[in-house]
């Protein structure tokens, strides 16, 4: 056994992050894309023991904290889920803002990390809030029409905002908590047809969030949305690069203005509010979310040799 393996758990918006703060694997020197890449190739294993069931459950996310080589940044960061890396998170970078604070680690004020996707930046408020600023964003394609074999045709946008997400309004689906078994079949449906029918971002990157919106019954938010992550698991969270490819979308349809804030809700009712100004020529802008974060446990994962299982199901030994 090496170190041992101390992890920060936290919700932001209901969604759970849970960080290793230490006693994760040697990723060698290098930008954090490259850590990531390293940590994809070889350390699978670890990705699964911190996320998957026993010890975590499929909507755990997790994230590894990395020193960064960049001269701007405090840390390095590589989110991953119950399936592989993540190109970037939102939710959990609130939750990493939070954890520091917890640990004594940031006070309050902006910080630089370094992610897989570029350099981002949270501003801690309080012991809870944390804005993020995040990578440029942009939509890539605007009402991209599929047929959804069993529901119909349906149109949505293909946006970035540190993830890559199928953005739809227009889909007959009830947003309700209730309904979270039938919006998952039905993203996962759409999310079959990009597969089958070639429908890629930019430089063919894999779309693997599907996002639906719809208005909110609470005054306080613009919209609602229900959040299909890769690994089949819902967002409890608005999704903090959901609303950032949202929010690219809206200013490039001229429905928000820059600056202007923007209340997203979630599925299960917590609000991300944010907003984005543009950057060069207008083909990006830089989103910034907010949101709350709380802390659920300061841990030590263990991992015992005879458990045949301490990589998690799907990963036995
Ligand atoms: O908040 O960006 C986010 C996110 C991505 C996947 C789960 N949460």
């Amino acid at each position: 056994m090496g170190d041992p393996i101390r992890v920060i758990d936290s919700h932001t918006g209901g969604e759970p992050t849970r960080i290793v703060i230490s006693g994760g694997p040697p990723l060698g020197n290098g930008t954090v894309l490259e850590k990531m890449e390293r940590f994809n190739r070889e350390y699978d294993d670890f990705r699964s023991a911190v996320v998957n069931e026993p010890r975590g459950w499929d909507a755990m996310v997790g994230a590894l904290l990395v020193p960064s080589e960049h001269p701007e940044c405090e840390h390095g960061i590589i989110f991953f889920n119950n399936v592989g890396s993540l190109w970037m998170c939102g939710h959990g970078t609130i939750g990493l803002g939070v954890t520091l604070k917890h640990l004594g680690w940031a006070e309050p004020g902006r910080h630089k990390v370094e992610s897989p996707v570029g350099v981002i930046e949270f501003e801690l408020l309080d012991d809870h809030t944390v804005e993020l600023t995040n990578v440029p964003s942009y939509r890539y394609r605007k009402s991209v029409e599929i047929e959804v074999p069993g529901y119909g045709s349906a149109s949505g946008d293909i946006a970035w905002g540190g993830n890559w997400f199928f953005l739809m309004g227009d889909h007959g689906q009830e947003l309700s908590y209730e309904n979270v078994a039938a919006l998952t079949r039905y993203c996962t449906a759409v999310s079959d047809t990009l597969k089958e029918r070639g429908i890629v971002g930019e430089d063919g990157k894999e779309i693997d969030h599907i996002e639906l919106f719809a208005p909110s019954e609470n005054p306080a938010a613009d919209s609602r949305n229900f959040v299909l992550c890769p690994g089949l698991q819902y967002d409890r969270s608005p999704c903090g690069t959901g609303t950032s490819a949202k929010i690219a979308c809206l200013l490039a349809d001229g429905v928000i203005e820059p600056g202007e804030r923007w209340k997203q809700e979630s599925i299960v009712g917590s609000v991300f509010e944010g907003s984005a100004v543009w950057v060069e020529d207008h083909t990006r802008c830089i989103p910034t979310i907010r949101g709350t974060a709380y802390i659920t446990a300061d841990a030590q994962l263990i991992l015992q040799q005879n458990d045949r299982l301490r990589f998690g199901i799907g990963k036995s030994t």
